[in-house]
């Protein structure tokens, strides 16, 4: 398995060099920098490359193996194969990176949000800050700040009752903070930072949008977009999504183990991929990470691996330290790391430790949330060691 580290480009407050320090090998990275939808050319990835792959001497090398991600508009998403010009900007991109020999490219097909948590630094025991997600708190901002139509259906009265009761406690201050960090899109997101009103207009364009249509477009979009990822040597990999159920009664269609097979039934070419994200799927109690892994193991091209731990009902839940949470870290890397063996040298699964605690000197900096470098380090570490002891010697 090769050793990956997400990097976010020349303004991220972890540098290449202390990258290198981290023993990662393998870079994930995107060019955040240019607007979705836009057509990324040869030349805005080779300067990447570049700048990832020019070694200063005495130094190990690094190298950009998996962009992560190619975002897809919404259009794509609402309009499926309709979304024409939308496509193709998408495969010129595709085509951009292949050409600079990056065979691994990771997408997600959320509606609206991406990743989602109401608190960026939750204080655990220990002292340092996870990210977390609390249900009440996201109903409370659901009904009683974007107050959404349809929203009160969905609710439980118990759960209304407690959003309230939340809602009402919170100062003018953190109900900013929590509208910040829903709507702003957090590191890393392929969908666009947004104000109230424009947040309620997104919404209304998924009017009519159920689960099986936006599945129907995903299948449209694979069906376009992998005959060309083949012939380019290119493995798609689509990420969970985070968390794994249906927000702001959006549609999310890569949530369980069956989304994913209706999807590899659907569009069977070796392209179309997983990418394989522990944290995202494991809040589901019903997800078996394992046998996920054991059953879509061929598909898997890079993994994101870290954990959370569900609170109370299972709704609210806050990201654990890698081996601690709701994962059976070490059953998840068996499975990959026997699936790693059947691969040769080229193809073996691409793994970052993802996210990690706020721990340390990072407490005294400015960190992207969610990506602080001695957090991830600890998860890098501990992941290592796992694979170590499973005699598997990461790359
Ligand atoms: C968060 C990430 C997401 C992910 C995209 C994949 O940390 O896992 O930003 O990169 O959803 O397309």
């Amino acid at each position: 398995m090769r050793q990956g580290w997400r990097w976010f480009g020349p303004e991220a407050p972890v540098t290449l060099d202390e990258v290198r320090q981290t023993g990662a090998t393998n870079i994930v990275s995107s060019l955040h920098h240019i607007p979705i939808g836009c057509a990324w050319t040869e030349g805005d990835v080779r300067e990447r490359q570049s700048m990832i792959e020019t070694t200063p001497s005495n130094r190990s090398h690094l190298k950009w193996s998996v962009v992560e991600s190619i975002p897809i508009p919404d259009a794509v998403k609402r309009k499926g194969g309709r979304a024409k010009a939308e496509i193709e900007a998408w495969i010129a991109s595709l085509e951009a990176v292949a050409a600079c020999g990056i065979s691994i490219v990771c997408y997600n097909f959320m509606p609206v949000v991406d990743w989602t948590r109401t608190d960026l630094d939750y204080v655990i025991d220990t002292g340092a800050t996870a990210m977390r997600f609390d249900h009440e708190k996201f109903a409370a901002f659901d009904l009683f700040v974007l107050k959404r139509t349809g929203a009160t259906q969905q609710y439980s009265a118990a759960d209304t009752a407690r959003a309230r009761d939340v809602y009402e406690a919170m100062s003018e201050a953190e109900i900013d903070e929590v509208t910040r960090i829903i709507t702003s899109a957090l590191p890393g997101s392929t969908t666009e930072p947004l104000s109230i009103p424009q947040f309620r207009e997104k919404l209304a364009a998924y009017a009519g949008i159920d689960a099986a249509r936006l599945r129907q477009h995903l299948i449209e979009f694979l069906e376009a977009v992998t005959p060309v990822a083949e012939a380019l040597g290119v493995k798609l990999t689509l990420h969970p999504d985070d968390p794994p159920r249906s927000l702001f009664g959006l549609p999310r269609i890569a949530s369980t183990a069956e989304d994913y097979a209706a999807l590899f039934n659907a569009v069977p070419s070796a392209s179309n991929g997983m990418c394989y994200c522990t944290g995202s799927l494991g809040v589901r109690a019903d997800n078996d990470l394992p046998a996920i892994a054991r059953r879509f193991a061929p598909r898997i091209h890079f993994a994101h691996l870290r954990a959370t731990k569900r609170e109370g009902d299972g709704h609210t839940f806050h990201e654990s330290a890698h081996l601690e949470g709701d994962v059976d870290m070490v059953a998840v890397l068996k499975e990959l790391v026997s699936e790693d063996r059947r691969r040769n040298a080229g193809s073996t699964i691409v793994f970052r430790s993802d996210h990690g605690h706020r721990m340390l000197d990072d407490l005294n900096k400015d960190v992207t949330p969610g990506y602080p470098a001695i957090g991830r380090l600890r998860g890098l570490a501990e992941l290592r060691g796992i694979l170590c002891a499973l005699g598997a010697q990461p790359t």
